[in-house]
């Protein structure tokens, strides 16, 4: 049976275009750092809070055929629906909703399909992208359309490659994917209540790009389009926030702390040249995460020279530059 479905996976994933969904929202997983250091284990996880209305909960084909959502075959979603139209705020018996605390280490888990390496699997070379989640900004906001899916409603910081802390079973050239995770850290500044949130995978080629400082660790990466989502919602519990966004637009308040201790107290380097360090209020106020480091420039016509920057005068953080704002500095 096992072998059978593992086949028949294998099978679907090489001959159905590149698709995944979540599968679980809070993964136990009690043998996570064997398996990854040896992936023939079988790996020992159960899953203590789902996405939304998961009826077909570990049927795989069926959930393939029924729970996923292609975003954009516009024939499937001629609305352009974030979720699934059976993706409501529902959870059977047996699937619950997740519940947790903020600062709360999540494990999602998603389906790799096929779909974890460049040099694998398949499409064969093409990036497998990045997971990544959004949410409306504060508890019982819906997003409803793909056109909401965007850096504003994203949660920042939760972003990973699609592939990041999978654990996959390599056979000659075959791969099997065992399980991926998604690793994230609820944010401190969401209130109590319910909260809705889309995992996507962003996999499809965006029409905007990344500017020159992009820093894919920690930026909003625009260069891809989200291809697939899965919605949820997390039951927050045991929080002292009191209805602030977990988004960046929300500056005046937690989020922007730990960046005003950075314009303070880090090194940034002017006009991003290794030769002219500076510390504080001596820099130029737009500072761009480079690696370990930071890049810092003065204003152009008032605005920050490239998007993504945070901006150490207003205390805010800006969008992400689209190929066209980049222009005048290539
Ligand atoms: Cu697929």
């Amino acid at each position: 049976m096992k072998l059978q479905l593992t086949s028949l996976i294998s099978l679907l994933a090489a001959s159905a275009s590149a698709h995944s969904w979540l599968e679980c929202v809070d993964t136990e997983v009690s043998n996570y750092e064997a398996a990854k250091a040896n992936p023939e284990l079988e790996v020992q996880q159960t899953c203590k809070g789902f996405p939304r209305n998961k009826v077909s909960n570990g049927d795989w084909i069926q959930e393939s055929k029924t729970y996923l959502w292609d975003l954009n075959n516009d024939s499937l979603n001629p609305d352009g629906l974030a979720c699934r139209p059976s993706q409501t705020n529902d959870y059977p018996s047996g699937v619950p909703m997740t519940t947790a605390r903020p600062g709360q280490a999540l494990r999602l888990r998603h389906w790799g399909n096929g779909h974890s390496r460049y040099d694998m699997g398949s499409p064969l070379n093409k990036d497998p992208g990045v997971v990544r989640l959004y949410h409306g900004g504060r508890k019982e906001v819906e997003i409803r359309l793909k056109s909401e899916l965007t850096e504003q409603n994203w949660v920042k910081g939760a972003q990973a490659n699609f592939s990041a802390n999978a654990i996959i079973q390599i056979t000659g050239s075959k791969m099997n994917e065992k399980a991926n995770y998604f690793d994230w850290t609820v944010p401190s500044n969401l209130e109590n209540g319910r909260h809705m949130f889309v995992w996507a995978w962003g996999w499809g080629s965006a029409v905007t790009s990344n500017p020159p400082n992009f820093n894919p660790a920690t930026d909003y990466n625009n260069a891809l389009m989200n291809s697939w989502t899965t919605c949820f919602d997390i039951l927050i519990e045991g929080s002292t926030a009191t209805g602030s966004d977990s988004q960046t637009s929300t500056s005046s308040t937690g989020s922007s702390a730990p960046a005003t201790s950075i314009c303070s107290s880090k090194e940034c380097l002017k006009g991003g040249m290794a030769a002219n360090p500076c510390t504080g209020s001596d820099c130029p106020p737009c500072w761009y995460a480079a690696g370990d480091k930071y890049n810092c420039f003065d204003y152009k016509d008032g605005k920050c020279p490239f998007g993504g920057a945070y901006d150490c005068k207003k205390n805010l953080q800006t969008r992400g530059a689209t190929r066209f704002q980049r222009t005048p500095f290539e």
